[in-house]
């Protein structure tokens, strides 16, 4: 991280070893859909946005469902971090 409140897509690489299991293909094309504006930077902005579709939109096009991948349905197995989104929901 370089500190510059921008996320580039090297960053959002690393970000996704970090969480596991999302085929760096997967995510070079999640973070080109959370990219709106194409600047080849996540802003703040951005962030935010997906952020909050992430967890209030259950379409598979919004960007924000991209945030950590491909968006899943029940059928698929997703990685660990939205297991623990699915965990939250049902406390
Ligand atoms: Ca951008």
């Amino acid at each position: 991280m370089d500190d510059d409140g921008l996320i580039g897509l090297d960053e959002y690489l690393l970000l996704s070893q970090a969480i596991g299991g999302v085929p760096a293909q997967q995510m070079k094309e999640a973070f080109h859909r959370l990219d709106r504006d194409g600047n080849g930077t996540l802003d703040p902005a951005e962030i935010d946005a997906a952020v909050v579709e992430f967890f209030t939109s259950d379409d598979p096009n919004a960007p924000g469902n991209w945030l950590y991948g491909p968006f899943r349905t029940a059928a698929e197995p997703p990685p660990a971090i939205l297991n623990n989104r699915d965990r939250l929901q049902t406390v």
